[in-house]
């Protein structure tokens, strides 16, 4: 009784301090080896850009196995985990917040389903990839969990809190 009651108000709160974020909530999206290989990176930038996102951090780097193994940690149980963290820390990554109104979950959609072959066209990986261990790009799956990523990949001072201009004429 008194932990579903528990339950109930760490909900609400998480759903208040989700609705507080407005405009600003952020994303984890990182571009993996094999999109940074096949000159994508421009092309994800471009598509999060034009949607009206703002870029609040970016780096490029090859991070280690110990990292993804953190980064992927809940899929530790999973036939293709190890593999997935040696391929995604086998070369250079591009990893970036993004932010904006419902960030998370319209990342999301513009990434497509995990299976390329379930994404329609249109979304980055309907369009620019084929097999599931190749799928290019990696967005947060909830805004708990792109708080955690963003934390893992980046320290605070690298996120930049800026003004976009553009602001008053993406949101009303
Ligand atoms: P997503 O990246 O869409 O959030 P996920 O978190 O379930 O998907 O899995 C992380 C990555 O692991 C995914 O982008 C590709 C790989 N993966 C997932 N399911 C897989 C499977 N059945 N076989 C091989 N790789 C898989
Ligand atoms: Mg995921």
């Amino acid at each position: 009784m008194v932990c579903t009651l528990l339950s109930v108000i760490a909900e609400f709160l998480r759903v208040m301090a989700d609705k507080s974020r407005g405009n600003a909530e952020r994303t984890f999206i990182m571009v993996k080896p094999d999109g940074v290989q096949r000159g994508i990176i421009g092309e994800v930038i471009k598509r999060f850009e034009l949607k009206g996102f703002k870029l609040v951090g970016m780096k490029f780097l090859q991070a280690s196995e110990d990292l993804l193994k953190e980064h992927y940690k809940d899929l530790a149980s999973r036939p293709f985990y190890p593999g997935l963290c040696k391929y995604v820390s086998s070369g250079p990554v591009c990893a970036m917040a993004w932010e904006g109104k419902n960030a998370v979950k319209t990342g999301r959609f513009m990434l497509g389903e995990t299976n390329p072959a379930d994404s329609r066209p249109g979304t980055i990986r309907g369009d620019l990839c084929i097999d599931i261990g190749r799928n290019i790009i990696h967005g947060s799956d909830s805004v708990e969990s792109a708080d955690k990523e963003i934390g893992l990949w980046f320290k605070p001072e690298e996120l930049v809190s800026w003004k976009s201009m553009a602001e008053s004429w993406i949101y009303e």
